[in-house]
């Protein structure tokens, strides 16, 4: 936890100063001064892997940014393994908006050397997961498994986290009624998730429509505020868009543990618990429907309309 805070700190101060150290743009591009022009993403992920790596605490890294899983060398070898995207919300970072880092960790299985094996399993054996969301203010959430989520935010006059939010609960009557998602995939979408969309706008209290676009930022809302954030699959991304080690698994363990429900929606001809998955690869993909019950009901009861089997959350 000491290298992911040094990390977030570390992204903090790239992201800070992106615009003026000419960050953004493309990785591979040529400055104006002839020099290579390195870019945020590449930059955060350097740093976290240089984090981990040195801690002497962990034994393999899957990162978003890299194709193939890390090796921690044998003498810096510990006995976790995390699988974190650096900074999620790539399409935000060039202008300004919110972005972040998540991350989830899992303990290295007795016996085993430390291999990819040890980060593909049951999300159920996830060992602590968060986030860091970088806006006008940056803070960090995580939780141990079984526990509470705590919320940190980073002071920058000393430079430390301090504990802002102790045992942060979804509101627990709902919230805020709002609906997060990416409306443009509409026309790809199952019926029952247009039809739980419609429900949304047309309800008797109309819901608001809220999408950052980076998810750290729409579920850090979700969080705090209720409502129901969405990527779910459809006829086009039938796996959804969101990666399943470092995004759907670390976001659904917060919001459970938070008291709120993490679905995948349909996913491969059933409604699942995204803890209950297993990733058959470091990269692939889920579908993600997580928020308060009330929110999560909604869709729930749209599959049952069309004869699906759906959980009752209420
Ligand atoms: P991005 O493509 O900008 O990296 O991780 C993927 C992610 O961002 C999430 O952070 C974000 O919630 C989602 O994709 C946005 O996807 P759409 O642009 O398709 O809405």
């Amino acid at each position: 936890m000491n290298a992911i805070a040094t990390s977030c700190k570390l992204i903090t101060s790239a992201v800070n100063r992106a615009g003026i150290a000419k960050l953004y743009g493309l990785a591979g591009e040529v400055n104006s001064t002839g020099d290579d022009q390195k870019k945020l993403d590449v930059l955060s992920n350097d740093m976290m892997i240089n984090a981990l790596v040195n801690s002497g605490v962990c034994s393999v890294l899957v990162s978003e940014e890299n194709e193939e899983p890390i090796i921690v060398p044998a003498d810096k070898k510990g006995k976790y393994c995390v699988a974190f995207d650096p900074l999620d919300g790539s399409s935000n970072i060039d202008c300004n908006v919110s972005v972040g880092t998540i991350f989830s960790v899992y303990e290295v299985k007795e016996g085993s050397e430390g291999t990819v094996e040890d980060l593909l399993r049951n999300g159920e054996e996830c060992v602590c997961a968060g986030y860091c969301a970088y806006s006008s203010a940056v803070e960090l959430v995580f939780t141990f498994k079984g526990k509470e989520v705590h919320g940190f935010c980073l002071d920058p006059t000393i430079g430390e986290f301090v504990h802002t939010r102790p045992k942060m609960m979804m509101p627990q009557d709902g919230g805020k009624r709002i609906y997060s998602c990416n409306e443009g995939n509409g026309i790809h979408w199952d019926k029952p998730i247009k039809d739980a969309i419609e429900f949304y706008k047309n309800s008797e209290k109309p819901y608001a429509a809220r999408y950052v676009g980076s998810m750290v930022a729409d579920i850090h809302r979700t969080l705090l505020y209720g409502g129901v954030y969405l990527y779910p699959a459809d006829a086009k991304s039938p796996k959804g868009k969101l990666r399943m080690l470092y995004e759907g698994i670390p976001m659904a363990m917060i919001i459970e543990q938070a008291g709120g429900v993490a679905s995948t929606g349909m996913f491969k001809g059933k409604i699942q618990r995204i803890l209950d998955l297993v990733p058959d690869e470091i990269h692939c993909k889920c579908p993600i429907i997580m928020g308060g019950a009330r929110d999560v009901q909604v869709v729930y009861d749209q599959y049952a309309k069309a004869g699906i089997d759906a959980p009752k959350l209420l």
